[in-house]
């Protein structure tokens, strides 16, 4: 059997990313793989309880290098454990957010060194990499107004300018890397389905 292909969902906060994994799982399980859904950080016992760590709010300021070296924590144990297992025994894994996010909240909103975060990554994914990244964009505004009702977590409390930051990284990161598509998630959601739909159809035929 093949290996199985990778598949990453990418945003700033409150894009629908959750909203729409299912659907792309849908996709993909219908066309006959077996499908693998997780988030990082998270995705193993042990990572989901690092996430928890990450994601509290608390008086402790939280170091910018103690929240770089949890997220390579818990993707190291992710990936030992579950992606790379199920991609080497065929299965097609789709993940909520990946290293993009790291080099992203941790090198675009942080300021910390890309360097540094590629030389973790290299150290944790050994080569590892998605095949296909989705990247959903709306404008930090509208992103925080769908999430307006939610009771904040540690990230979701940063300023709007944190948020820009991050935003532009990712755009940044998908002009230099071909595997990042982004998809407009402003539109109504039926529209942002059919166009990820589109995509996914494209892909599908490309790996077959
Ligand atoms: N983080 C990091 O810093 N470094 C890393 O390396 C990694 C992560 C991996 C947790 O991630 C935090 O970890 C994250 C970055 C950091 N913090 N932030 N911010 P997360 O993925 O769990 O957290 P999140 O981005 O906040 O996810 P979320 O809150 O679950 O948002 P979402 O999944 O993108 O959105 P949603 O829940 O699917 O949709 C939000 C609402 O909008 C919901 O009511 C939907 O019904 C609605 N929605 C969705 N699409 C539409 C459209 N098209 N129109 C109208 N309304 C819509």
């Amino acid at each position: 059997m093949g290996q199985g292909k990778f598949i990453t969902l990418e945003g700033t906060e409150g894009v629908g990313k959750t909203t729409n994994l299912e659907l792309i799982r849908d996709e993909v399980a219908g066309a006959g793989h077996s499908v693998v859904t997780t988030r990082e950080p998270g995705g193993t016992p042990l990572a989901e309880e690092i996430r928890e760590l990450l994601l509290a709010v608390r008086e402790e300021p939280v170091s910018e290098t103690t929240e770089l070296l949890l997220m390579f924590a818990a993707r190291a144990q992710h990936v030992a454990t579950v992606i790379r297992p199920a991609l080497e025994a065929g299965q097609w894994v789709v993940c909520d957010r990946f290293t993009d996010a790291t080099y992203a909240y941790q090198g675009g909103g942080r300021g910390l060194d890309a360097e540094v975060i590629h030389t973790l990554e290299n150290i944790v994914q050994c080569g590892l990499q998605p095949d296909l990244t989705i990247f959903l964009d709306v404008s930090v505004e509208t992103a925080a107004r769908r999430i307006a009702e939610r009771n904040h977590d540690r990230f979701e409390r940063e300023q709007v300018a944190f948020f820009e930051r991050v935003r532009t990284a990712y755009l940044e990161r998908a002009a230099n890397h071909p595997r990042i598509r982004v998809v407009d998630a402003s539109v109504e959601l039926d529209q942002v389905q059919g166009n990820l739909r589109e995509l996914l159809a494209q892909f599908l035929s490309e790996s077959s």
